[in-house]
């Protein structure tokens, strides 16, 4: 075995040799997210990785994150050669929205416009007019609503429900959710908030409704960090995976992050708020991807070409 030092110098050189770029989301472990900076990559949320690896020249995209986000690489990339460190991290809104049982109920409605979140596999993409992340979906669907259309919205309900209230669209919603963001609680929220009165609360949309009914700010990951660079408290409620916890801190020195309380907890909080599959990414798995090839993304053709029309809609509207 080798010690972490070793193994992030291999992947350097690896990364070289093999004409790769790692691209990293959030929520993945901090020394991944700093592997990424120092070697030419870059970490973001879901909407910026599919950007910058459609951009960056690599023959080689490595998405440390979770399978959708190496599948949406995929799709916009079919020649490049997509790896991932450990093909099994998936996510629970995609787990939940199994392909052919969303065609079912897409077609019981054929009359509204699909929009479904980056969060879901290549063949429900394929089905969809438009994929959305939680950066631009209320945006899209605002844009949808305006010109009279009807949403049929998968897979995670909060923020289907945000969304529709937010835009006062029609709006009927797959029932799916985020196993980390459903578990913040509303009553213990409320007493964090009361414990630490000074603190600001920033929500992720993928929290429940009354989680996201006590924010200051509700916004995607990369709104989360830019209000805690911006908003004058010098400390802050989260309330989403505290993989972000390490960008926060680089956006605004000096201030500090407490995780929102899940199942009762208050201001102490330890082993909560982290996404499982998010956590599968480390350095011996990244390492064993590039070294072997093995962990490469495959999406069906057809499917891909499919699923990359409605990508490329979300690309285009969020220029
Ligand atoms: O919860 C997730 O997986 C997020 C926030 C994805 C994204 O859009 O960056
Ligand atoms: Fe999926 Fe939630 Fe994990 Fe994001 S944090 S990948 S939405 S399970």
């Amino acid at each position: 075995p080798k010690s972490r030092q070793e193994l992030k110098d291999r992947i350097k050189i690896l990364l070289r040799e093999k004409d790769a770029v790692l691209v990293a989301h959030y929520y993945v472990s901090a020394e991944l997210q700093e592997l990424a900076a120092e070697t030419g990559g870059f970490t973001s949320d879901s909407l910026d990785m599919a950007r910058f690896g459609n951009e960056h020249p690599a023959s080689t995209l490595v998405v440390a994150g979770v399978r959708f986000m190496g599948e949406t690489a995929k799709i916009l990339n079919p020649e490049k050669k997509v790896l991932m460190p450990d093909l099994d991290a998936t996510c629970s809104l995609d787990l939940g929205c199994p392909a052919e049982d969303f065609a079912t109920f897409c077609d019981e409605h054929p009359e509204r416009t699909v929009v479904v979140y980056a969060n879901t596999s290549a063949e429900v993409k394929a089905r969809s007019d438009w994929v959305v992340t939680s950066s631009i979906a209320e945006k899209v669907v605002r844009h949808l609503h305006e010109k009279g259309e009807k949403i049929l919205w998968a897979p995670d309900k909060y923020l289907g429900d945000y969304v529709r209230q937010q835009t006062g669209a029609d709006l009927i919603s797959w029932d799916g959710a985020c196993v980390v963001h459903e578990e913040f609680k509303a009553e213990a929220l409320k007493q964090m908030r009361l414990d630490i009165p000074d603190a600001g609360v920033l929500v992720h949309p993928e929290s429940p409704r009354e989680v996201i009914e006590q924010a200051d700010v509700v916004g995607s990951t990369t709104q989360i960090i830019k209000a805690a660079k911006e908003l004058p408290n010098k400390r802050f409620i989260v309330a989403t995976d505290r993989g972000i916890f390490h960008k926060m801190r680089q956006a605004a020195p000096g201030k500090e992050f407490v995780p929102a309380p899940i199942a009762g907890e208050t201001v102490e909080c330890i082993a909560c708020a982290h996404c499982p599959w998010m956590a599968m990414n480390g350095l011996q798995n990244l390492a064993h991807t590039l070294e072997t090839g093995e962990n490469e993304i495959h999406v069906d053709p057809e499917t891909g070409r499919r699923a990359r029309v409605a990508v490329e809609r979300m690309l285009e509207f969020s220029r």
